[in-house]
C-alpha cells in the first residue's frame, strides 16, 4: 500500500506504510536516545493530525528504539529557557494536540521511557512493554517536576502512593511493576512489543471506527468528571451510536452469524 499523502517519515520520525488500517510511527533520534525536542514534538503532533484525517488510518502505533522509548524533553533545548522562555513555550500546545487525538493510539515501549518520555506514552490509549521497558518520572534529580502532564497522568492511572513515589524520588519501575499497577497493559518479550502493538491495533482498526471514537472519548472523559455526569456522556454516545448504520450493521451480522462489513456511517 503506498503511503498516503501527507505521511511521509521526517527527520526525526519513521513512518511505516499503513497497513489494515494501522499506522507505525517510530521515534527517530538514537544520538540523543529519543529526547524530545520541539521540533520532533511539532512533526508528531502534524502526523497525529494527518492520521486523524485520513479514513485509510483507524488507529496508530508509536515506538521509539529497542533500548530507550524516549529519554525525556530535551534537555539541551530545555536549558536554554529562563523562565519567560517556558512562559512563551510552545510545547504545552504541542502536548495538546497529542492528547487530543481521537484514534486510538497505542505504544510500543521498549527501555527507558523517562520524563517527557514517560508523559509521551501515558498520552497513549493502551502501553505494551517489552519486559525491559523502565518508566520513571526523574525531573526531581534535575530540581524541576513532570510538565507535560506527567503527575496528574500518573497518578490517575496507578494511585498517589506510587505515583509521590515516582515523581519525589525520580525512581523507575519496571515493566512488570507498571503492569501491576495500570500502567501498562500488557508485557511481552521486547522483540514483541512492537508486532503485539500493532496486532492489537489491527483488532481495533476492524471495529466501527464510529464506535472506537465514542468510546475512546467516554473512557478519557471519565478523568475529567465525576461518576453522574460520566454516565450521563455514556449514556449520550450510546445513543448517538444507535443512530449509525453500522450499529445495524453490527447487530445484523451477529443474529445473521457473518462477519459485520462497518462503513464508518
Ligand atoms: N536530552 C538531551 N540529550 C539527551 C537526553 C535528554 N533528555 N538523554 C540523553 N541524551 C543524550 C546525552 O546527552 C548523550 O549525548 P552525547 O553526550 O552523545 O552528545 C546521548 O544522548 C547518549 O546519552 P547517554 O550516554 O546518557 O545514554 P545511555 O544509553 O547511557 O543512557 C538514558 C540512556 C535515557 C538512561 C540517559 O541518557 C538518561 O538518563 N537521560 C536523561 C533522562 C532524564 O533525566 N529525563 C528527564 C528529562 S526532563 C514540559 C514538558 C515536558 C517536560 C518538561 C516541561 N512543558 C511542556 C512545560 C519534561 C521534562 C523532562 O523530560
Amino acid at each position: 500500500m503506498n503511503k498516503p499523502e501527507g505521511l511521509e517519515s521526517t527527520t526525526h520520525l519513521l513512518l511505516m506504510p499503513p497497513q489494515e488500517g494501522v499506522l507505525l510511527v517510530q521515534l527517530n533520534r538514537p544520538e540523543a536516545r529519543n529526547a524530545l525536542t520541539t521540533e520532533l514534538l511539532i512533526q508528531l503532533a502534524e502526523v497525529l493530525d494527518q492520521a486523524s484525517l485520513n479514513e485509510e488510518i483507524s488507529a496508530v502505533v508509536i515506538t521509539g528504539g529497542e533500548k530507550v522509548f524516549a529519554a525525556g524533553a530535551d534537555l539541551k533545548q530545555m536549558a536554554s529557557l529562563d523562565m519567560v522562555g517556558v512562559l512563551n513555550d510552545t510545547r504545552p500546545a504541542i502536548w495538546q494536540k497529542i492528547a487530543c487525538f481521537p484514534k486510538p493510539l497505542i505504544a510500543a515501549v521498549n527501555g527507558f521511557a523517562l520524563g517527557g518520555g514517560c508523559e509521551l506514552a501515558m498520552h497513549a490509549d493502551i502501553i505494551i512493554a517489552g519486559d525491559n521497558a523502565k518508566f520513571g518520572q526523574p525531573e526531581i534529580n534535575l530540581a524541576i517536576i513532570p510538565g507535560a502532564g506527567g503527575t496528574q497522568r500518573l497518578i490517575r492511572t496507578v494511585g498517589k502512593s506510587l505515583a509521590m513515589k515516582m515523581v519525589l524520588s525520580g525512581e523507575f519501575i519496571s515493566a512488570e511493576e507498571a503492569r501491576q499497577s495500570g500502567l501498562v497493559a500488557e508485557v511481552t518479550s521486547p522483540e514483541d512489543s512492537v508486532s503485539r502493538a500493532i496486532d492489537l491495533a489491527r483488532v481495533i482498526a476492524a471495529k466501527s471506527p464510529l464506535a472506537i471514537q465514542q468510546a475512546k472519548d467516554v473512557l478519557l472523559n471519565a478523568f475529567e468528571t465525576h461518576l453522574d455526569v460520566g454516565l450521563q456522556y455514556e449514556r449520550k454516545a450510546f445513543t448517538v451510536l444507535a443512530a449509525t448504520e453500522d450499529r445495524n450493521e453490527g447487530i445484523n451480522a451477529f443474529l445473521e452469524k457473518r462477519k459485520p462489513d462497518f462503513k464508518g456511517r
